[in-house]
């Protein structure tokens, strides 16, 4: 198939998505057209069956807020016209679902072309950004135009029916995981240099936004602190940092907790990690887990969302509320308090990685793009 996919080309878990997906079905045999703004993050090397295409947007004196959505819409056109794609598959419906329904108007009204669209919706773009007024009208009407949609748990299927007035069906294709890429590796080397007293490690690593609660991570580190030897990696950036190195140094913690920053190979860093915190008050599937999981890192999390679909409370992890800091720190020590009982967790935790990985997820993508297709209507 000739698959044109439209994503957000940063680090966050939909672009992180759509790429690896990209970069598996091209890796299959799939001729895979990459259509976004910057070339996707994960997409730095030359592979036959990839192609990236760069939307510009034109500045004009006139326009306070660029036009992305038409130059995109207008991109499109272009692609499928020239390409001769088989399907567009946009990742993350704002604005990427809209701007694939223009598309398919003006190819068909036009040229006479029929493109069927696959929207799949990740999480915020629901949860968050969707159910807002400014842009929910726009939401449901381009959820409802698309040939396909997808979700990536049960929860956001369930939460995008509550939310919309949704005629059509949704099917839940969950995140997968590369497990050549997310493995644990041996690095006795970097973790003696973090936690030279055999410390236990914690880690979290997000985007830092308001949502993934890291000043829980570092409450929930503190009271572990107290109790276990332990050192806190804090990965990636974003607007909640700032307050969680503060927050660090006023409890007194900060000797032990190192912030790292944007990291390229998060599996190294998981594979010298004892568990991972995600105590988000949103999280539609919880990629970040999975990764950990698949590294045989434990999980303290949260129960929003989808987390309690991936996270199997007493397996593989433990669930708490939303802002249960102390129950999350409990069952935190009750893993690590015990070594033979942290390499169950573990074992348990790349078990359950292993549903998910790529080449049992990737083909569920492909039945339902060819089903998609041979939907469609072609024009007489
Ligand atoms: O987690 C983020 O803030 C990034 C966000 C995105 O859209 O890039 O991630 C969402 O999509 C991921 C991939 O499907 C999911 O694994 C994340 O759970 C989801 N994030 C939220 O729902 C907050």
């Amino acid at each position: 198939m000739k698959i044109g996919i439209v994503c957000y080309p940063t680090f966050g878990g939909s672009g992180v998505v759509a790429t690896e997906l990209g970069k598996a079905l091209a890796a299959n045999g799939h001729e895979i057209h990459f259509i976004t703004y910057r070339q996707p993050a994960r997409l730095d090397f030359f592979s036959e069956n990839l192609y990236y295409h760069e939307v510009a947007v034109s500045q004009y004196p006139l326009f306070d807020f660029l036009p992305y959505e038409s130059a995109l819409a207008s991109k499109l056109v272009d692609v499928v016209r020239f390409e001769k794609l088989d399907l567009i598959h946009v990742h993350y419906a704002i604005p990427h679902a809209s701007a694939a329904f223009m598309a398919k108007q003006i190819l068909l009204t036009t040229y006479g072309i029929t493109i069927p669209v696959v929207t799949t919706l990740h999480g915020t773009d629901i949860t968050l950004v969707g159910k807002d007024k400014s842009f929910s009208p726009v939401v449901t009407f381009s959820i409802n135009q698309s040939d396909g949609v997808t979700a990536v748990s049960q929860n956001l299927k369930d939460q995008t029916l509550g939310y919309f007035d949704i005629t059509r069906d949704i099917k839940v294709i969950p995140n997968f995981i590369d497990l050549d890429r997310f493995s644990n590796k041996d690095r006795s080397h970097f973790k003696k240099a973090i936690a030279p007293g055999n410390e236990r490690i914690l880690v979290h690593t997000s985007n830092f936004r308001k949502v993934k609660n890291t000043e829980d991570v570092i409450r929930i580190f503190k009271k572990v602190h107290d109790v276990i030897p332990s050192k806190l990696l804090m990965v990636g950036d974003g607007p909640e940092r700032r307050n969680a190195e503060e927050l660090s140094r006023e409890l007194n913690v900060c000797q032990d907790i190192r912030f790292l920053g944007k990291q390229d190979a998060v599996e190294e860093i998981l594979s010298v990690s004892d568990l991972f915190l995600m105590p988000s008050s949103s999280e539609s599937f919880g990629l970040a887990a999975l990764e950990a999981m698949a590294c045989q890192v434990p999980v303290i999390s949260s129960n929003t969302g989808g987390l309690p679909e991936l996270n199997k409370n007493g397996v593989t992890g433990f669930l708490s509320a939303v802002g249960d800091v102390d129950d999350m720190a409990k069952n935190a020590i009750y893993i690590l308090e015990d070594g033979e009982r942290l390499q169950k967790f573990k074992e348990a935790a790349l078990n359950h990685a292993k549903e998910f990985q790529l080449s049992n997820i990737m083909p569920l993508y492909e039945q339902y793009y060819q089903k998609v297709i041979n939907q469609t209507i072609k024009p007489q």
